[in-house]
């Protein structure tokens, strides 16, 4: 399972492309890459700090909700990658979900480059609760770093028999890649999206509308088999 902001986009969490590509006023290379943190530190963290305080104003939605039922009854045999960095999946009540892109309840610390639980503000340089040292970044990748767990999720794309992509408009790598990797190690492919994605072609199947409908349907008829 592979998903993206438009998940958690009927939660109130605002998605990247219906700002216009705009994160909330700012342009993506402004707030999201290494070269802006080092410019504007500041700017970054007030970004990433308002990102984590409005997770509080927020809940999960029934397709989060619909995953955490999957996993009942499917264990070990699913696992959702994403692409979020909001806790709306654990919210759920999901165990098995792998943040490739980072997590905004995390701190980074460039001193010691251990992560840390982190639920508060950043800008204020609070020292890294394992060394000691005012070196916290938000603990989230930036366009030019490597995603996290790109071995895991190597390893689970190979040994899938059904991959299916939700809320993401496939056009940031490596995440945008996976599609075409699942297919070619025999996956079973499908997208469940509001429309159809920059990927839709890779897709095997595809179903288009709000995820708080699609996919709660899409696991009841899972289950009913
Ligand atoms: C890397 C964390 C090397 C921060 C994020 C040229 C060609 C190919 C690739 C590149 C290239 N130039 C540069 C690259 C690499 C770059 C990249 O892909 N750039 C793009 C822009 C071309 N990628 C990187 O830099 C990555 N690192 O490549 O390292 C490497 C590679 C392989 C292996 C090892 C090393 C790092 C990228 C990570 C950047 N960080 N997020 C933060 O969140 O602040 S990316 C961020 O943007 C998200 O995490 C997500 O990945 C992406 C947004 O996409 P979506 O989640 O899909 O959201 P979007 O708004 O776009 O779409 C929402 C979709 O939902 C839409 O389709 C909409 O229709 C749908 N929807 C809306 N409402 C609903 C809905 N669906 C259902 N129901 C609804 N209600």
């Amino acid at each position: 399972m592979l998903t993206g902001a438009g998940i958690s986009a009927e939660s109130g969490v605002p998605t990247f492309r219906d700002a216009d590509g705009l994160w909330e006023g700012h342009r993506v290379e402004d707030v999201a890459t290494p070269e802006a943190y080092d410019l504007k530190p500041t700017t970054v963290h007030r970004f990433y700090d308002a990102r984590r305080a409005a997770l509080l104003l927020v809940e999960p939605n029934q397709a989060h909700h619909a995953l955490a039922r999957l996993e009942e009854s499917f264990g070990e045999q699913l696992l959702v990658v994403t692409q979020n960095i909001d806790d709306l999946h654990e919210r759920a009540g999901s165990s098995r979900v792998l943040h490739m892109h980072g997590e905004l309840n995390s701190a980074l610390c460039r001193g010691c480059r251990q992560r840390s639980p982190w639920t508060s503000d950043l800008v204020d340089h609070p020292p890294c609760p394992r060394c000691g040292v005012s070196e916290l970044r938000p603990d989230v990748v930036w366009f030019g770093e490597i995603p996290y767990e790109m071995e895991r999720i190597h390893h689970a794309l190979l040994r899938a028999d059904l991959f299916v992509s939700i809320g993401t408009s496939g056009a940031v790598y490596p995440a945008a890649g996976f599609v075409q990797a699942a297919a070619s190690y025999g996956a079973r492919t499908l997208e469940l999206n509001l429309q159809p994605s920059e990927g839709t072609d890779f897709f095997a199947e595809a179903r288009h509308g709000p995820a708080g409908e699609l996919v709660p349907a899409w696991v009841e008829s899972l289950l009913s088999r």
